[in-house]
């Protein structure tokens, strides 16, 4: 065969990893279970590029020069086993796979191993970017062995976003390090997409401003320090009528946010690392609330008749709160959940032996992902000056800013407390920032409580070893 690289899996976004590898000059088999759409693509993109159209597995086995690239885009979990089953008698050694779908990492490693012992060379590909990232030049986090990525590298490089001449592509770590990756970022994506959401709340809610000025403010401020795509998209939605009813598109949506898993993924896994990530966490839990519709309906006509003394409505004045308040807490609390993620990769890193440099991180996400912003080219320069910093926070560029943003933060929270407006993920945020400043945390009462009801023990403050209080007998405490 003669074809450089194949994608198996045709729905769109591989139909538009393939149209891109094949606009980018490569000579790329297609396939796809459902024959059609192959079929299709060849049909309708054909002129765009080299394709070879593969009926069969055998027939993509066939058509590519060896080693043979085959780049899996199914639908994650039993249909990459499924087409991986289906695959891997067919190859040789030293062929390669890359798993691009949207697999748990575990999955990967998983993988990873089981098709080592078979001598094939097993990659799991991160792609952030969406059907126009993928067609135009995504973030890509592939995790492989070196090697693998020097057969592979260059496709994904080229295929890739772009800053400057610098591609948002570059080796993660071995095997689930670039699906583990991936996961986080989503994470942040959450985190992001619910701030930006829980701001507009309170644009439109204690601010008081129609859903256009809503929509202005978002266009304004993606020219400031908060430009991102996800910013430039929000002023798009808001800005848009639904044509049927002439109202606001975005009052006719179903207040009910669904997820397709991977916020809760990357919550499971940090919390078995242990690595606090509660701006994602409080994200996630976010959406499951909105969702939750049935007892929502409950809980607020039992507590109808509830006052609470909030303030409601739209009364800025009463709870102290400015625009640029918002703006500036925004900023902040991006900040906090983006180092909550990067705490998190390095943890991970640490404890699978991956060797991520977080710094790859914030650049390869600069431009083609989700959460594309400005903010990450700042984020890149303080974690390569800074790389032993324990956080993001405790570089001095982010120290500054969110310590010039702190009373911002502040005032929203609360705002949104005093008016009753939810906003969960700036409240952790704050709550998380507050927690590393104290001198002093209760957990030193939480850490007496576990002592005295199951004899957990303790550590001193002024003297080295683990002590136990006999709390049962005359409460003298004894060396454990
Ligand atoms: P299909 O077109 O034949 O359904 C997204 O669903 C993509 O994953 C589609 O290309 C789909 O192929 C493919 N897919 C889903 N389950 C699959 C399986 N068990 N084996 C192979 N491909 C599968």
């Amino acid at each position: 065969g003669t074809a450089q690289v194949a994608v198996t899996g045709l729905a769109v976004m591989g139909r538009n990893l393939a149209r891109n590898l094949a606009r980018n000059g490569f000579r790329v088999a297609v396939h796809n279970r459902t024959t059609s759409r192959a079929e299709a693509l060849v049909e309708e993109f054909g002129h765009e590029g080299d394709f070879t159209l593969a009926r069969t597995a055998e027939e993509l086995v066939a058509a590519l020069e060896r080693p043979r690239r085959i780049i899996v885009m199914v639908k994650a979990g039993e249909a990459t086993d499924a087409v991986l089953d289906e695959l891997v008698p067919l190859l040789d050694e030293g062929d390669i796979v890359a798993d691009a779908g949207n697999a748990h990492w575990r999955d990967t490693v998983r993988r990873h191993a089981a098709l080592a012992d078979k001598g094939i060379r097993f990659a799991g590909v991160g792609v952030s970017g969406g059907e126009v990232g993928a067609l135009e030049g995504p973030s890509i986090m592939p995790g492989c062995d070196a090697d693998t990525y020097g057969e592979l590298g260059p496709f994904l490089e080229i295929i890739s976003a772009h800053v400057d001449d610098e591609p948002c592509c570059t080796l993660i770590g071995p095997d689930g390090s670039g699906h583990f990756v991936k996961m986080v970022h989503n994470g942040i994506e959450y985190s992001d997409m619910q701030l930006i959401a829980e701001t507009y709340d309170l644009l439109r809610g204690p601010l008081g401003l129609p859903v256009d000025a809503v929509a202005d403010t978002f266009r304004a401020w993606n020219d400031t320090e908060l430009e991102s795509y996800l910013v430039q998209i929000t002023a798009e939605v808001l800005a848009h009528t639904d044509a049927d009813t002439g109202r606001p598109f975005v009052d006719v949506v179903r207040d009910a946010a669904e997820q397709k898993g991977t916020g809760r993924w990357t919550v499971q896994t940090a919390l078995d690392l242990g690595v606090p990530v509660t701006g994602i966490a409080e994200a996630t839990m976010a959406r499951a609330v909105s969702g939750d519709t049935e007892r929502r309906a409950a809980v607020r006509e039992a507590l109808e008749p509830v006052d609470d003394g909030d303030e409601g409505g739209s009364d800025a004045a009463a709870v102290d709160l400015s625009v640029d308040d918002l703006r500036a807490a925004l900023y902040a609390a991006k900040v906090v959940s983006y180092a909550q993620g990067l705490d998190m990769v390095r943890e991970g890193s640490r404890e699978n032996d991956w060797d991520i440099d977080p710094a790859d991180l914030s650049r390869i996400w600069r431009d083609g992902c989700i959460i594309r912003a400005r903010l990450l080219g700042d984020i890149t320069q303080a974690v390569e000056e800074h790389p032993d910093a324990p956080s993001l926070l405790a570089t001095p560029t982010f120290a500054a800013a969110v310590a010039d943003r702190l009373p911002a933060l502040r005032r929203v929270v609360t705002a949104a407390v005093a008016s009753g407006t939810p906003a969960p993920v700036f409240s952790a945020v704050l709550a998380y920032v507050d927690a590393l400043r104290a001198e002093r945390l209760p957990a030193a009462l939480v850490q007496g409580l576990r002592d005295y009801f199951g004899a957990h023990t303790y550590e001193r403050v002024d003297r080295e070893g683990t002590f136990h209080t006999e709390w049962s007998k005359d409460r003298a405490e004894v060396e454990a």
